[in-house]
């Protein structure tokens, strides 16, 4: 049971929406840990860097003018096998198809304004985890009590 560290986006729509603070309750209340969090603007440079493997895609100008369009919340959460269970959570990639109870089906009705983004793979997570927090300012061990919570109960 590997703990991991994923790299996690409430987008411009989910903080218009005033929808942070649910959707972080829903990654607490679940037993994930914050390790770290920011609030910024996401530079078109950036969000080329993240998006790169879309590329060519159609969506992909809409993509990265979204994602660079308004304030985003950044976050690395932390918990075992955190990539597999926050990928479970945000549900499928449009709101329309994603299961009600995951946090897209349950908030949102786009494919495109759909709320959160988070790393689907290790790789992934090393990556972006890189990319947003390379500063280091997020805490990449996991403090004792997180480590009771997540193996021991
Ligand atoms: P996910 O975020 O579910 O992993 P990806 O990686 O396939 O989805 O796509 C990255 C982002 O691109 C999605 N979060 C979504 O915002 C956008 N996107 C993907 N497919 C479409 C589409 N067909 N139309 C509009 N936007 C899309």
């Amino acid at each position: 049971m590997p703990m991991e560290n994923t790299l996690v986006i409430l987008k411009p729509d989910c903080v218009a929406r005033r929808l942070i603070g649910t959707v972080i309750s829903r990654f607490e209340e679940k037993g994930l840990v914050v390790a770290g969090m920011r609030m910024q603007m996401i530079e078109m440079e950036t969000a080329e860097k993240h998006y790169a493997e879309h590329k060519g895609k159609p969506f992909y100008p809409g993509l990265t003018q979204f994602i660079t369009s308004g304030p985003v919340v950044v976050m690395a959460l932390a918990g075992v096998e955190a990539i597999t269970v926050v990928r479970k959570m945000i549900g499928a990639t449009s709101g329309r198809a994603a299961e009600p109870g995951s946090i897209r089906g349950d908030y949102g009705m786009s494919k495109g304004f759909n709320l959160v983004h988070a790393s689907d793979s290790p790789e992934s997570a090393a990556r972006e985890l890189a990319l947003y927090f390379g500063d280091g300012k997020y805490m990449p061990e996991p403090g004792e009590a997180a480590l009771r919570w997540n193996y021991e109960y």
